[in-house]
Order: C-alpha cells, then sequence, then structure tokens
C-alpha cells in the first residue's frame, strides 16, 4: 500500500508541466524592421507565443509548440532570420523552476514563516494575505477595495494609497499588475510599490504629491491558474453557454479593452491567446479597470500596466503606430522612468527602450489597456515590459526578483517626479 502510494505521488509529481511535452523556445533576433513585421505575421499562424517580445536587433524568445517545430525553422531559415534553440525540452524547464522556487523560498522564508509576495513568486494566496494585512495595519493611508468579483468569484482586490483617503483632489498614478497571467514578475512590482509607498518610504514626496491606486493582480483565476494547472496560461478563464468557451476559457484582458476593439492584433479563435473576448469589456475583470479609470478619470495623471518580458516602455498608439498629441510628454517621461531604471540595472540585463508601442514592440494590437486610458483622457499611460534574461532559462530566475522590483520602483519614482 505504501509503495503504491509512493509510486502515484512520484507520478502526480511528473504529471505537472505534462502538457508541455515536445514544446521548445527559441531565440530569434530580427535585424531589420520587415523581419520583425514578418515574425509578427506569423504569430497567429504557427501559434507562436512570444514570452519575451523581440524588437529590432534585440532577442525576443518564442515558445513552438510540437507540431509547427519544421514549418517555423523552414520559415526561419527562408527570411534568414537569426535564431538559436533556446530551450529544448520546456517541461523538464519548467519543473526545474519549480525546485528553484522551493529554494527561492527557503532562502527567504522569514523565522516566523511569513511569505513576502516580492521575495519570490508567490500564490494568490500568499499576495492577498500581503494586501489585507497592510490595509489593517495603516488605516490612516491605506484603503482596502474589493467591490467586485472575477468570473471564478474570487474578490478582485486593489489598495488606495493617500495620505487623506483621496479628498483634496491630488492627481492620481494607477499601476495594475498581473492581467496577463503567467507574467509572474509583475504583481511584485506593484506589491513592492505597496510596501515602498507605506511600510518603507524613502520618497514622501511621492505621496505629497499623488494619491495612489494600487492594483497587484487583475485577473486573479488566470493567475491561481498558472500556479494549479497550466504555466503558460495568459488569459483570464471565463466560459459562456457555447461548448466552444469550454474547451477553450478566457480572453485576453488587454484585447478586451474598449478601444479599436478586435481590430488588429488579435482573434477570434476562443483557443488564441490574443482571443478578443466576444464583445469589448466582456471580461469582468477588465471592466473592473475600466471602473477604476472611469472613477478617477478627470484626476490619473499616470497609468501603468506591468508585463513581461523585454525590458520595454510602451506607449500608444499600439493600434496603428501613429503618435498621440501627447507623444512629447510620453517619451520624455518614458526616458526619464528608463534612465532611472537602467542606472540600477545590472550589467547583463538589457537596457530600456522607450516608444510607441508598435515600433518598439514590432506588432500592432487593439484593445490594449495602455491605448485604451489614453483614449479616454489619461495623459501618460505606459506598458511595461519588464525585464528577463534570455540566456538564463525560460522565466526570469526568482533571485532576480529583488533587483526587477527594486529597479522598476525606481522607474515610478522618477516618472512621477518628471510627469
Ligand atoms: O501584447 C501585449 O498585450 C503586450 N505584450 S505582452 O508580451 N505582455 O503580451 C504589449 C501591449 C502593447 N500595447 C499596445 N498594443 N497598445
Ligand atoms: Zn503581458
Amino acid at each position: 500500500m505504501k509503495f503504491l502510494t509512493l509510486v502515484l505521488l512520484v507520478a502526480a509529481v511528473n504529471a505537472k508541466h505534462e502538457i508541455y511535452i515536445g514544446w521548445k523556445s527559441y531565440i530569434v533576433k530580427p535585424d531589420s524592421y520587415e523581419q520583425l513585421e514578418k515574425l509578427g505575421s506569423k504569430i497567429p499562424e504557427l501559434e507562436l507565443d512570444f514570452v519575451s517580445n523581440a524588437a529590432l536587433n534585440r532577442e525576443g524568445v518564442v515558445l513552438v509548440k510540437p507540431q509547427y517545430q519544421a514549418d517555423f525553422l523552414d520559415f526561419l531559415t527562408k527570411e534568414k532570420i537569426s535564431h538559436r534553440i533556446h530551450v529544448e525540452d520546456l517541461k523538464a524547464q519548467f519543473d526545474l523552476e519549480d525546485k528553484e522556487i522551493e529554494e527561492q523560498d527557503r532562502r527567504t522564508r522569514s523565522a516566523n514563516g511569513a511569505r513576502i509576495p516580492y521575495d519570490n513568486y508567490q500564490t494568490l494566496e500568499v499576495i492577498y494575505e500581503y494586501i489585507d494585512r497592510i490595509a489593517a495595519q495603516y488605516p490612516e493611508t491605506v484603503t482596502l477595495v474589493e467591490n467586485w468579483r472575477s468570473f471564478e468569484g474570487r474578490p478582485l482586490k486593489y489598495l488606495k494609497i493617500s495620505r487623506d483617503n483621496f479628498q483634496s483632489n491630488k492627481p492620481i498614478v494607477f499601476i495594475d499588475g498581473g492581467m496577463h497571467a503567467r507574467e509572474w514578475i509583475s504583481p511584485p512590482a506593484v506589491t513592492y510599490a505597496i510596501h515602498k509607498l507605506v511600510e518603507n518610504v524613502t520618497e514622501p514626496d511621492l505621496l505629497d504629491k499623488y494619491d495612489w491606486i494600487l492594483y497587484p493582480v487583475a485577473n486573479p483565476d488566470g493567475y491561481a491558474f498558472t500556479h494549479t494547472n497550466t504555466r503558460m496560461w495568459r488569459k483570464t478563464r471565463s466560459t459562456d453557454q457555447s461548448v466552444a468557451s469550454r474547451l477553450c476559457p478566457g480572453a485576453d484582458g488587454n484585447r478586451n479593452f474598449n478601444f479599436a476593439w478586435n481590430t488588429v492584433g488579435t482573434s477570434n479563435n476562443r483557443c488564441s491567446d490574443i482571443y478578443a473576448g466576444s464583445r469589448a469589456f466582456s471580461e469582468v475583470e477588465v471592466r473592473a479597470v475600466d471602473a477604476i479609470m472611469q472613477e478617477y478619470r478627470d484626476r490619473i495623471d499616470i497609468y501603468i500596466t506591468m508585463h513581461s518580458f523585454g525590458s520595454m516602455i510602451l506607449y500608444p498608439w499600439g493600434h496603428d503606430g501613429t503618435l498621440s498629441e501627447n507623444a512629447f510628454a510620453l517619451q520624455r517621461v518614458g526616458i526619464a522612468m528608463a534612465v532611472a531604471i537602467d542606472e540600477l540595472s545590472l550589467p547583463h540585463f538589457p537596457n530600456y527602450v522607450v516608444g510607441n508601442s508598435v515600433l518598439v514592440i514590432g506588432y500592432a494590437a487593439s484593445g490594449a489597456a495602455e491605448d485604451y486610458a489614453h483614449s479616454i483622457g489619461i495623459p501618460l499611460t505606459y506598458t511595461y515590459e519588464l525585464p528577463g534574461i534570455s540566456g538564463q532559462g525560460f522565466h526570469l530566475n526568482p533571485r532576480y526578483i529583488h533587483q526587477v522590483v527594486r529597479e522598476t520602483w525606481a522607474g515610478l519614482v522618477a516618472g512621477a517626479r518628471a510627469a
């Protein structure tokens, strides 16, 4: 009996990440704008999954399913796009990453066993416990808002941080994270900002000038699913009456905002990772972000949505590559943020690139948060693509989380001051 239990246990452990058997990832480096565009155009056909975005002369990392390996390599050879294998066996890589997370857990857990959300990749429960604790411990500056529930019924939690409970009409900085479930470095960047505004205040001027809304996990259903089931899940987890939606739940939150909705860089296929949803704002998680934007529409000066990977600061318009009337300010503040980050960064991290979303990332996409926010009048709106290190396995080793959250905070400080 004991033996059987052991066998079942071993089988269960190895069953994890099983859907990634046969997947490989490649590093690609387009050296002309044409190559970058051609790569972008192959995404739907070969169901390519760029986990680290390529840019001109900058390496990206792309996951390729078993059935497309040959076609993908043929395409790269034909177009003379520089490439090399990144991870031969993605399942093995994810198993390894689980071990790294366990090691980081042993290194960082405090004597009383407490887990801190920006010390490691943490479960939703750990992040929510932190949010709850901060709200309970600092009632004079922090208000917890949980008016909404996710599709699967989880509370959607964000913090309002202010010296006077938002009373004196200060401009607002609104930052969200975790809209793309698998981009695990994003929630720690937001929880660390909470820490720096509430627990360890070294820049008090930021609370003199601004009120803050910090929303670490905008897509908790997806985030939980990446921990329990599919590591590379990106979308929400919504379904409707249709069989198709049960087979392939969820929509891409960053294609679901009501801005040029479902016109470019999106898919009508529910199984696609860039499925735009059945209509604009079909996703309750996206409506919740919009509700914050609407409530404080006239006061939000800066909106930042945290994503990964790529070391990029992107601004509108991301559906067609044109510049907004506020492009000069967007670029100036963007540069201020990038310079501050690069100053703190590590030598083997890539430098940040700042610019229009389409031009920097190489593909157009409609229904994105940063464009929608700008379209309703928020002057400074950005997508951060936080750093990853392409040579080092697939995701960012948890040892680097502290580095990333610290340098990202420096960027936020510089941005708020420059604005
Ligand atoms: O494609 C996205 O949603 C973002 N990249 S990610 O790798 N995190 O998925 C980039 C969004 C760029 N912004 C606009 N298209 N406006
Ligand atoms: Zn993303």
